[in-house]
C-alpha cells in the first residue's frame, strides 16, 4: 500500500469495496484515479485502477450490440492478417510502412473510418493487410467481428508511445472478450460453442523509438501477460519489420509452388501459387484451372522432398518452392 493516501481517497476505496452497483464501483473509483499521488511508486496502482475504471465502463456500456452487416473484402494473396487496437497506435503507419499504400496517418484517434486492405509484400508473394478503425471501451465496428474471424492473423498493435497504451490494449482485450470473436496464439474454434471463434494473434509492440518505450513494454508484460508471439517494432523507422513480414507471411501456414507446363522451358517464378501446407498436387491443379484436376494425369516435380523431375500422382504433398510440371 503507498503511502500517503489522502483521505478522500480512502474513503472512496471503503465505499468501493461495499458498493453494490457497477454505477456507485465507477464513481469511486474514478475518486480513487484521481486522489492517487502521481508517482513511480503508485504506477501499478494507477494502472490497475485506470484497467478496473475502463472494465466497468465496459459493463456499463456493452450492451449496444452493433448490428452485423458484413463487410466483405475479397481475399487476395497468400492470406490475410488483419490489425486490431486502440486508436493512434500507428496501425495505418504499419499499413504503410509495410505496403506500397498510403493509408492517412495522423496524430489524432478514428483518422481510419472503415476496414481498407493493401498487399504486403514479402519475397515473391504478397500477403493481404486490413487497417482498421480503432477498438475503445465503447466503440467497435461492427464489420470487425466477420473480418477478423475471416482472417489468417491478427495483429494486435499496442502504443508504446503513450502511457495509456497498455490500459487501452486491455480495453481492446476486455471488449473482444464480450463478444464471440476473440484473439488467442492459435486460430480455433471453441469446442464446447463452435460460434466462439479464436484467431492467431502476435502482439505488434509499435512505436519502440519512443522515450520510455522499454519501461512501457515491461509494464504491459507485467499488467497484461500475453501468449501471443510478440514483435517490438518502430513503424515510423522501420525497426523489426523484416522479422514481422517474414513472421506474417509464415503464419499463413502456405506454400509456394512455382508451375510449367510442359512445353515452357522455364516455370513461370514471378507468380507463385500458394496454397496451404498439407494440400496435395490435385489441389494445386484445380487452382491452377478448374478443369485441370479432373484432367491431371500427373506431374514433374523440382524440389526438397524429390529427386529432380520425378513423377508423381495427384496424392503428392506439395512443399515450399517445388516447381511443378502439370501433365493433362
Ligand atoms: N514515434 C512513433 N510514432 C509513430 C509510429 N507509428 C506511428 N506513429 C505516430 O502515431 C500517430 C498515429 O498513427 P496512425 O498510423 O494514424 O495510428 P492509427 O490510429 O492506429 O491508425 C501518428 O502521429 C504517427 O505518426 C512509430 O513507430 N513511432
Ligand atoms: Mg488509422
Amino acid at each position: 500500500m503507498p503511502a500517503n493516501l489522502t483521505a478522500q481517497y480512502l474513503k472512496a476505496e471503503e465505499e468501493y469495496r461495499r458498493s453494490s452497483t457497477v454505477d456507485e464501483e465507477l464513481k469511486c473509483l474514478q475518486v480513487m484515479l484521481q486522489e492517487i499521488p502521481k508517482h513511480k511508486g503508485t504506477d501499478h496502482l494507477q494502472a490497475m485502477l485506470k484497467s478496473k475504471i475502463s472494465k466497468a465502463k465496459r459493463e456499463i456500456t456493452t450492451e449496444k450490440k452493433g448490428g452485423s452487416r458484413g463487410l466483405r473484402i475479397p481475399r487476395q494473396g497468400a492470406g490475410t492478417a488483419i490489425l486490431l487496437g486502440p486508436p493512434n497506435t500507428g496501425k495505418s503507419q504499419l499499413v504503410a510502412t509495410l505496403t506500397r499504400a498510403e493509408p492517412e496517418v495522423a496524430p489524432y484517434p478514428f483518422t481510419t473510418k472503415l476496414p481498407a486492405p493493401a498487399m504486403m509484400p514479402w519475397e515473391d508473394v504478397h500477403v493481404q493487410l486490413i487497417d482498421t478503425p480503432p477498438i475503445t471501451a465503447d466503440y467497435m465496428d461492427s464489420h470487425l467481428h466477420g473480418l477478423t474471424r475471416a482472417a489468417d492473423l491478427a495483429l494486435l498493435v499496442v502504443d508504446l508511445g503513450s502511457d495509456d497504451g497498455v490500459e487501452q490494449c486491455q480495453e481492446v482485450l476486455d471488449r473482444l472478450s464480450t463478444t464471440k470473436t476473440r484473439l488467442a496464439a492459435t486460430s480455433y474454434l471453441d469446442e464446447e460453442d463452435v460460434g466462439l471463434s479464436y484467431t492467431q494473434t502476435f502482439l505488434v509492440a509499435n512505436k519502440i523509438d519512443a522515450d520510455d518505450a522499454r519501461e512501457r513494454l515491461d509494464l504491459l508484460h507485467e499488467l497484461c501477460p500475453l501468449d501471443f508471439r510478440e514483435f517490438v517494432v518502430s513503424a515510423k523507422e522501420a525497426t523489426g519489420l523484416e522479422e514481422l513480414r517474414e513472421a506474417v507471411f509464415r503464419s499463413m501456414d502456405v506454400v509456394r509452388v512455382y508451375t510449367k507446363l510442359p512445353s515452357a522451358k522455364q516455370p513461370d517464378f514471378d507468380r507463385p501459387f500458394t496454397i496451404r501446407r498439407g494440400r496435395t498436387l490435385l489441389d494445386l491443379a484445380g487452382q491452377v484451372h478448374k478443369d485441370y484436376a479432373e484432367r491431371l494425369k500427373n506431374a514433374r516435380v523440382w524440389g526438397s522432398a524429390v529427386h529432380d523431375g520425378t513423377v508423381v500422382k495427384g496424392d503428392y504433398v506439395l512443399h515450399d518452392k517445388d516447381v511443378v510440371e502439370l501433365h493433362i
